[in-house]
């Protein structure tokens, strides 16, 4: 006969214990990246970075340099610059967790979304997570548009000159495609990796 002082556990918290096991003792590296054209950009970006290592779960393991951007994607002169910067991190948290961590620190920041590709004051973007390719509207991976865009190649091949995106081949070979015109590094300026 069972032990009738073990109480069962059931079924859906057994599974939920065991994905959440999996992530804990595995933590998956992925590639975020930060944007601002409004307001204090520099600050904003920095402001980002800070939250997301003070994210349970998340640990920032590299910034990149900040580059000065050409807006991309609208009508040249109709937006200001944008400030870019790659990061890289290590999570225990899944995608879509991590997807709205993202979205909650965009409001902190006081983001609006009324058009697409609007001025903003903080977009932060997974561009990566470990070798996941998804097409999920909701978080499609890697980045979709990730592999034809300086402001984020650049950056990124700064602080890991052998990375990958997935589906798509080396970076550096991506960013030599694209080139970097409207991308300028900003050598004047540094973001910091939290202590
Ligand atoms: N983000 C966009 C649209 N255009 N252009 C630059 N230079 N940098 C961005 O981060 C950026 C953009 C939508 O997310
Ligand atoms: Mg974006
Ligand atoms: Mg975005």
């Amino acid at each position: 006969m069972s032990d009738p002082t073990v109480q069962p556990v059931p079924a859906s918290v057994v599974e939920q214990v065991d994905a959440a096991d999996v992530t804990l003792s595995n933590p998956r590296r992925a590639v975020i990246s930060l944007g601002s054209n409004l307001g204090n950009r520099l600050e904003t970006l920095q402001g980002a970075i800070d939250a997301l290592e003070d994210t349970p779960g998340v640990r920032v393991k590299a910034v990149s340099p900040v580059y000065e951007t050409a807006p991309w994607g609208v009508e040249p002169g109709s937006q200001p610059s944008y400030f870019n910067a790659v990061v890289l991190i290590k999570t225990t948290l899944p995608p879509e967790s991590l997807l709205e961590r993202g979205h909650a620190i965009e409001e902190a920041f006081e983001r609006v979304r009324d058009e697409r590709w609007g001025p903003r004051t903080l977009d932060v973007d997974i561009v990566a997570y470990a070798d996941v390719v998804s097409g999920d509207p909701v978080l499609t991976l890697p980045h979709p548009r990730a592999h034809e865009r300086g402001f984020v190649l650049a950056p990124w091949s700064d602080i890991d000159p052998e990375a990958e995106l997935p589906g798509r081949g080396p970076v550096a070979a991506l960013l030599a495609e694209v080139g970097r015109d409207g991308v300028l590094a900003r050598a004047d300026l540094e973001l910091r990796l939290p202590e």
